[in-house]
């Protein structure tokens, strides 16, 4: 797509050079190791031209299982919106003419899925359909399609949704309402005009779409925007950054900065592009926003992202905004300790990236796991518990979605300097024969008696029960000591077992206490405040750890371990990830 001003994007680009040699073969080996880590679909998927209507879009990665689905998927939103219009008294012709299309959004709309991807599709409906029709009809006709298996709505959602699976691919659906008559097939979602008089859930469900389709206008080259975006979200994944929830960037945030160093480098392939990314990344200027244009008025009465206007606004501290109106902040949740770690990690890609330009280094170190358990000695356990899978499926999210709260209230404590949040919690379910036995898996302490318990073991008994729990993770960067010493860490030196309050001293200084009761029981007052909070099903701790046992072992004279201290356990590591030695080491 050509523009008046002769580039895409809010600047004139850094470089219109096309790459050199050495760029173009760094890119062959990328692609081999895209490859090797499987984050592609299937060989079919090789890029097989298929022409479609909007720009941008000349060539798209066809996958035929994912086309069957979809279409059959389109086809039940035709015969939904065409019963639905019969029973509103519309014509047989009217109804017929009523229409509905689906649009895909997500890692499949920009050619970026890999084999677990899930198709993000969203129903576009004319108006006389109603979001109610949705989930009373809609979502029974999809059940009753061939090979739908788990199809199941969340009516109530922020943005509302039926969650499903089709000859077993996973789909996302979302409903949007237009105030048209009809949808017809030739519908494209870029006017904004749209969006006028429409309900606000219907505007979020457009949104997703909208912003994919914007970032593939605004790509000069589309296949090299899709490589290098593979290469940049497998990356964040294996990094451990690839979180909106936890205050990290999300696959919006990465598909609009990966989007704008390809308009930096109109001409460049993947491999440059890749290289670039890391570096402009890590000296970007922060708070300055990430932008793909300029950030446009529109017809609703929206908040659009405004810095100048809107103080909450102010305090994004890496603004990376949606290219669709209305403009949105697409890392609203990044906090001090995630901007940490974030630029870290863009300051070690750039370091191999460059390693791999000169030759001595391979792309496969930069898609090194991430060594979060590794790194700190300290953490804190968040764990939230219920009694049944679809409660704590509700628990946990919305225990999870708190925690870059407490993450921002460890940052206010003195001698705190990260907070490291985890991207994802761990699920397990405890099988209790006894009250006491339920108390400890709440708390965390799960023997290895009722980690080894099937449900048939307490299927009868009295008083017995299953509990699910989901622990989330938060590393602590402590503050070294003022003083060099030999005396090699901070150690507990107490906890209140009512509160979880628990406080750190430091050996040879003499007493500085690291206090975080304040944020962690905030926080815990903060989660019980969720409107369907029922202390007599759910459960919240927060307690910390170490990062192992024998380290504390060592230099603590055993009369100073005020409870039973806990290490890591060998769920967050992968097989062998563990050093034998520790392993070797841990009291069994
Ligand atoms: P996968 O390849 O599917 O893992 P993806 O980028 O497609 O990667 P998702 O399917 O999770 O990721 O999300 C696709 C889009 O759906 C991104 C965002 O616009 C929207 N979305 C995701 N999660 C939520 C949510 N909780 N609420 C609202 N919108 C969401
Ligand atoms: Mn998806
Ligand atoms: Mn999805």
């Amino acid at each position: 797509m050509t523009t008046e001003k002769g580039f895409l994007g809010v600047t004139p680009p850094i470089s219109t050079a096309e790459s050199t040699e050495r760029e173009k073969e760094v890119t062959a080996t990328l692609m081999e190791e895209l490859r090797r880590q499987n984050t592609f679909e299937s060989v079919e998927e090789a890029r097989l031209s298929a022409s479609s209507g909007e720009a941008g879009d000349a060539e798209v990665a066809f996958d035929f299982r994912r086309e069957t689905v979809l279409g059959r998927v389109a086809a039940v939103v035709k015969k939904f919106v065409y019963e639905v219009s019969l029973s509103r008294g519309l014509s047989e012709a009217a109804a017929n003419a009523a229409g509905g299309k689906i649009f895909t959004f997500g890692s499949y709309r920009l050619g970026v899925h890999g084999p677990g991807s899930d198709i993000d599709t969203l129903c576009v409906v004319p108006k006389h359909v109603s979001r109610e029709d949705f989930f009373e009809k809609f979502e029974p006709m999809l059940k009753e399609l061939e090979g739908a298996t788990e199809v199941s709505g969340v009516p109530e959602a922020y943005v509302p949704i039926i969650k499903a699976k089709i000859s077993g691919i996973p789909l996302d659906l979302l409903m949007a309402r237009l105030a048209l008559s009809s949808i017809p097939d030739d519908l494209s979602l870029k006017d904004d005009n749209l969006l006028r008089n429409l309900d606000e859930r219907c505007v979020r469900s457009l949104g997703g779409s909208r912003v994919n389709d914007e970032a593939l206008r605004l790509v000069p080259n589309v296949e090299v925007y899709r490589d290098s975006l593979r290469c940049i979200k497998l990356w964040a994944q294996r990094r451990a950054i690839y979180s909106n929830v936890n205050g990290f960037l999300g696959g919006v945030a990465w598909a609009i900065l990966v989007a704008r160093i390809c308009q930096l480098y109109p001409n460049a392939t993947a491999g440059a592009i890749v290289s670039r990314f890391f570096i402009i990344m890590y000296q970007w200027s922060w708070p300055q926003p990430v932008l793909l244009k300029q950030i446009e008025e529109g017809p609703l009465q929206v908040r659009v992202w405004n810095p100048k206007l809107y103080p909450a606004d102010r305090s994004h501290r890496m603004p990376i905004i949606t290219p669709a109106y209305p403009a949105m902040c697409s890392t609203h949740n990044v906090t001090a300790s995630t901007q940490m770690i974030v630029t870290e990690e863009f300051k070690k890609g750039a370091d191999i990236v460059d390693k791999v330009i000169v030759g001595t280094a391979s792309w496969s170190e930069l898609f090194q796991k991430h060594d979060f358990f590794h790194k700190y000695r300290y953490y804190l356990q968040v764990i939230a518990s219920t009694g049944t899978a679809e409660l704590q499926i509700k628990w946990a999210g919305t225990v999870e979605s708190r925690i870059r709260q407490l993450v921002m209230k460890l940052e206010y404590v003195d001698s705190l300097i990260l907070a490291h949040p985890f991207i994802k919690g761990f699920d397990q379910v405890s099988h209790c024969i006894t009250e006491e036995e339920v108390r400890q898996v709440a708390q965390g302490q799960i023997s290895d008696l009722i980690a080894k318990r099937t449900k048939a073991d307490i299927e009868g008994l009295d008083g017995a029960s299953t509990v699910h729990s989901t622990t989330f993770y938060i590393g602590l960067l402590i503050e070294p000591k003022p003083r060099a010493s030999s005396i090699p860490t901070w150690f507990p030196c107490g906890m209140s077992a009512a509160h979880h309050i628990f406080c750190f001293q430091v050996g040879a200084v003499g007493p500085r206490r690291l206090d975080i009761s304040y944020p962690t029981t905030e926080f815990t007052k903060l989660v019980k405040m969720w409107e369907k909070y029922d202390e007599d099903t759910m459960g919240i701790v927060v307690r910390n750890i170490k990062r192992s046992c024998n380290l504390m072992r060592q230099v603590i004279p055993s009369d100073l371990i005020h409870f039973t201290s806990s290490a890591l356990p060998d769920y967050v590591f992968d097989e062998g990830e563990r050093q034998p030695k520790q392993a070797l080491k841990r009291p069994k």
